[in-house]
């Protein structure tokens, strides 16, 4: 019987874009503020499914599918640390309506399809870095890093070898 993946939707961000992102982590922050997030790996989660089987999959495929929703621009402008998860964060301090909305949608079709979704509000963000459960120094304010959203993908999320793999299953257009 085929298997379930972990899947989650999400922004991806464009080659260029990570790889700059990674040089300026490495300056922005001391050396052992945690575990960096692989470059290729940099994403900012829309909705998190869990494991779904393959008919599910399709559900959620055709729903994405039917999706219409307007491109914007996405200004990566705050930083932060959550020390509960060790989480530290590139963020934007005014989310774009049409991610906010987007976002909306995919995490709506995901509870009404038995995917459990955080009571919390969505606070969009990029993981820059895991295990950071000691005090961080964030950089100064003053960075913005600027990133088109034409397109949100559905993402398999797969742990081998002691390593996280993003496979991106298909990608939709935003208008
Ligand atoms: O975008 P970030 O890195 O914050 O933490 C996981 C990652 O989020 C999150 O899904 C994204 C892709 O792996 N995630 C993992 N397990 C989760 C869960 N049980 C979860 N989000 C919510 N509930």
């Amino acid at each position: 019987m085929p298997e379930s993946q972990r899947l989650f939707f999400a922004l991806s961000l464009p080659a260029g874009i990570q790889r700059q992102l990674v040089s300026w982590r490495a300056q922005a922050f001391a050396e052992h503020t945690g575990r960096p997030v692989a470059g290729a790996n940099l994403h900012m989660t829309l909705a998190f499914l869990g494991d779904v089987s393959p008919a599910k999959q399709q559900v959620f495929m055709d729903l994405a599918g039917r999706i219409r929703q307007p491109r914007f621009t996405l200004r990566l402008d705050d930083a932060g640390h959550w020390p509960r998860p060790g989480v530290v964060w590139l963020g934007t301090r005014q989310p774009p309506r049409g991610l906010l909305q987007l976002a909306d949608l995919l995490r709506a079709q995901a509870a009404r399809n038995g995917c459990h979704q955080s009571p919390m509000p969505f606070h969009p963000h990029i993981t820059l870095y895991r295990q950071a459960t000691q005090p961080v120094a964030l950089p100064p304010p003053g960075f913005c890093w600027t990133a088109e959203a034409c397109e949100f993908t559905l993402f398999a999320s797969e742990f081998s070898r002691g390593r996280t793999r993003y496979q991106a299953l298909h990608r939709w257009p935003l208008l």
